[in-house]
């Protein structure tokens, strides 16, 4: 009798235990379920105005519905919270929880983000999107959480054209001596260097004013970018050349997404994805039309051939042979064959 309430009162008091400990593990991690209340700092580096900044004010809005306003997201846009590497430092040590830069500036980081900064790599964002969200894409994703960093999906920066405030760039010769900003990207620099123009990496946040004061004589950024940050007004010329194109990788501090319930996990996930197709929508229409606003602005605009393409191609090929060593050569011949399998 003794020895079976001894049993009893153990057996009891160890559940009480498990139960505790469930409860506890509840509220401080988040468990298997449930939406709790949350505040999301999101950053970016871009405007509000921007399709990167419309479609996180999508992501917000997706998120905020979904949880009936439980997690709140609060937007920052301009670089107010810092430039891409800051943002994401800051998500790395848990005082900022998203943020969605440009994949270049990371590749200090994670070094596989750099095979997407070769030029001419992509002939158009159909073929960007299948990249990056196919299997390559996603084995980079994978390298972030060693980093403190989750990476949710991609957005969409996309292709790049050269602005100037010298004259239009319409051969391959015209890069040479052309102070150009570029992203701060080794890929970016060598290849600037070997088409002889003179490139000073820079955080985005300062563009605008060495532009201003002639600390640099031009930059390239998607169409979409030179319109909402006015660089018309400080930059006369601008060459359509697309010559490289940019992912945006969308960031949550990994701190922040380990305190998350499954269910707000999947809420997070799908947002992202979500904003992220809406990105690719508007910023592909965007580019069209921001092409229209920046002739109107006077920007004296001109295409370059695909005959000069081929030269600065030429030009670049031992920087892509160099680097697509150095960035993996497994993952840089899959994404090659996959991008033949879809020109076939
Ligand atoms: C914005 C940057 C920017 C990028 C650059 O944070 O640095 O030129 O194209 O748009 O990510």
């Amino acid at each position: 009798m003794k020895n079976w309430k001894r049993t009893m009162v153990g057996l009891l008091s160890a559940s009480l235990l498990i139960l505790g400990a469930c409860s506890a593990g509840q509220s401080v991690s988040g468990g298997e379920s449930g939406i709790q209340e949350r505040t999301i700092k999101a950053g970016i580096g871009l405007n509000e105005d921007h399709p990167e900044g419309q479609a996180l004010m999508k992501f917000k809005e997706i998120v905020e519905e979904k949880t009936d306003g439980k997690i709140k997201v609060q937007t920052y846009f301009a670089s107010q919270l810092g430039d891409d590497l800051q943002m994401t430092e800051a998500l790395k040590s848990g005082t900022q929880e998203v943020t969605i830069p440009s994949t270049s500036p990371l590749v200090g980081m994670v070094k596989e983000f750099g095979l997407f900064d070769f030029p001419f790599l992509f002939n158009s964002e159909e073929e960007a999107d299948a990249v990056l969200d196919g299997e390559v894409g996603q084995a980079v994703l994978e390298k972030l959480p060693e980093h403190n960093l989750v990476g949710l999906t991609y957005w969409e920066n996309g292709f790049r054209n050269i602005t100037n405030s010298k004259h239009p760039i319409e051969t391959a010769e015209d890069f040479k001596g052309l102070k150009i900003r570029t992203m701060q990207n080794e890929v970016h620099l060598e290849a600037f260097q070997k088409m002889g123009a003179n490139p000073t990496p820079m955080a985005f946040s300062e563009v605008f004013t060495a532009l201003e004061s002639k600390t640099v004589d031009g930059q390239e950024n998607p169409l979409a970018t030179i319109e909402s940050n006015k660089f018309y007004e400080v930059q006369d010329y601008l060459s359509v050349t697309n010559h490289v194109y940019t992912p945006f990788v969308f960031l949550m501090s990994k701190t922040f997404w380990d305190k998350l319930s499954d269910e707000e996990k999947k809420i997070m996930k799908d947002a992202a994805v979500e904003a992220g197709k809406y990105n690719r929508e508007i910023n592909r229409k965007a580019n069209e039309e921001s092409l229209q606003n920046l002739k109107d602005q006077g920007m004296n605009v001109n295409e370059f051939s695909n005959e000069e393409k081929e030269k600065v191609q030429e030009q670049i090929q031992p920087v892509i042979d160099k680097f697509a060593k150095q960035f993996g050569e497994d993952l840089f011949n899959q994404m090659t064959e996959q991008l033949e399998e879809l020109r076939q």
